[in-house]
């Protein structure tokens, strides 16, 4: 029995590179190829560094598909069931879209899939493989095998992602993670993860997890093992951490010096109608985050522009706040409506989608706007993004931030990714806008 995975990529301009900022370990794979039983042989094909040989020998094709990947997932699903192979597609986008994808496959996986790969596996065997599979919110595979892309590895950007836990309690609007999980929260074994990160091939991590506080005595038994390790790590996390001292000196202890906090908006009416006005019961904003840069951590901030309030003064404002906190560094993104969230929903119901099924559509580009805003149109939306993300990551902006970072924190890693990091999105910036999707990769 031979089972071949692949992760599809976005797509790509004609004639240029993958975008270099999306190239992380696929970490989606190690773990499934973990949950193979072992005598299963093998193979991976990485579609956004390399082709795929569609008339490989195997019995099986696993394919992860998000929904910015959907297109691309059903064009590889299409070429290898025209060759007679049997295809299984799997997912974020599967898991809230089983009906679409079942059409370009034999058989889908909702959920995760640590419960149900050997039944998967067991049923093809038998050339018996059911239309669905639904499996269990479940975190207990022991190590991730990365040995499936030993092959790929160095085309990959230098920092290991190891997983700490999946999903959140809360229950954003546009959410995809409070969909998939149903705003719960699972986390792995902290003796697991120490393990793993030991065996990891960089010293700097990104800590997978939607929520890494949502389970503060999990969070602090896991700072304490990392601390031993002498590592630098980034995650994500919720501003709830900046109220718990305690467990934020832990966390810088532990070698944390960055975290990613989706701030979304700045805008009170906006975070109410996102379900996100939480954030604003925890206090004095301004003072949590000057807590976590006094800390010696920095933030990544996310801010999501699109929400019924949003106008031009909305990007002006936001922009002041982030050049008056010396980010390490901002998204500002469109609000992204992905299939079956709330958001999704309501724009529906109030008729505001400009394409149903966006992530289908011919000609659809990464940064085009799928919904009509209120108080913007979905041009000077776009525009707007590029135009303020564009200021903050001027080379004046970037030097004088430069500094902040190194008086924040004098580790070495972390000042290298912070010129690294920036540097690479002021060049990507204009990269990324009109990446036509599931376009230019075979
Ligand atoms: C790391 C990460 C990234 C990295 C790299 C991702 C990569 N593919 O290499 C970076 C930072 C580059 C990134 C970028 C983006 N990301 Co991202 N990212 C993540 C993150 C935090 C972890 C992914 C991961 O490794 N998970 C761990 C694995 C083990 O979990 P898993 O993928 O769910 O797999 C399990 C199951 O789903 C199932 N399964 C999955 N596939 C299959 C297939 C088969 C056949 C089977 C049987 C089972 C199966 O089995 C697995 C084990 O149980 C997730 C959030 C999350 N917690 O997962 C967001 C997430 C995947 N990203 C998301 C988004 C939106 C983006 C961006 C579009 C953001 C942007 N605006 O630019 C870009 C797109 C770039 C891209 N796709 O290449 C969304 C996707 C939502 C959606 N509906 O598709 C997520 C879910 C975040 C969110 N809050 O919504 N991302
Ligand atoms: S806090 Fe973050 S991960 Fe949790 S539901 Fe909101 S956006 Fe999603």
């Amino acid at each position: 029995m031979k089972v071949t995975f692949i992760l599809p990529a976005i797509g790509k301009k004609k004639g240029e590179k993958y975008l270099k900022s999306w190239l992380m370990e696929p970490l989606t794979i190690a773990v499934m190829n973990t949950l193979l039983p072992e005598d299963v042989e093998r193979e991976f094909f990485d579609d956004r560094i390399e082709s795929i040989d569609y008339d490989t020998n195997t019995d099986l094709v696993l394919i992860t598909v998000e929904t910015y990947t959907a297109k691309r997932a059903y064009h590889i699903a299409d070429e290898f069931r025209k060759r007679g192979r049997k295809v299984v597609l799997g997912g974020y986008h599967v898991t809230l879209m089983p009906d679409e994808a079942e059409e370009y496959c034999d058989a889908v996986m909702i959920n995760n899939c640590g419960d149900k790969m050997h039944e998967l596996i067991d049923d093809a065997r038998a050339g018996a493989l059911k239309r669905r599979y639904t499996g269990k919110p479940c975190i207990d595979y022991k190590i991730a095998d990365r040995s499936i892309y030993a092959r790929q590895q160095k085309k990959y950007l230098p920092i290991s992602l190891v997983e700490t836990g999946r999903g959140c309690y809360h229950n954003c609007e546009f959410c995809s993670i409070a969909r998939y999980y149903d705003s719960k929260y699972i986390h792995r074994e902290v003796a697991d993860i120490i393990n793993e990160m030991k065996a990891c091939r960089h010293k700097l991590f990104f800590l997978v997890d939607d929520s890494i506080f949502s389970d503060k005595s999990f969070a602090r038994e896991l700072f304490t093992e990392i601390k031993k390790l002498k590592v630098t790590w980034t995650t994500q996390i919720t501003l709830d951490i900046a109220r718990d001292d305690e467990t934020l000196r832990l966390m810088r202890d532990s070698g944390c010096s960055m975290v990613l906090i989706g701030f979304e908006s700045i805008d009170q009416d906006n975070l109410k109608q996102m379900n996100k006005e939480w954030t604003q019961r925890l206090g004095e904003r301004d003072e949590l985050i000057e807590k976590i840069h006094a800390a010696g951590i920095s933030i990544y901030a996310s801010f999501v522009f699109g929400f019924d309030e949003d106008t031009e003064e909305s990007f002006i404002n936001t922009l002041r706040f982030a050049r008056k906190h010396e980010f390490f560094v901002i998204a500002f993104n469109h609000l992204l409506t992905f299939p079956n969230t709330e958001t999704y929903n309501r724009f529906r119901d109030e008729g505001r989608l400009l394409c149903d099924k966006w992530w289908l559509q011919e000609g659809y580009t990464f940064g085009t706007i799928s919904f009509e805003p209120k108080r913007l149109t979905a041009e000077e939306l776009s525009g707007l993004c590029r135009k303020y993300k564009k200021e903050f990551f001027r080379f004046g902006s970037i030097f004088k931030r430069g500094f902040v970072c190194f008086r924040r924190t004098k580790v070495p890693l972390i000042n290298f990714a912070y010129w690294f990091v920036n540097i690479l999105f002021h060049f990507e910036l204009d990269k990324r806008i009109g990446i036509p999707v599931g376009e230019n990769m075979d």
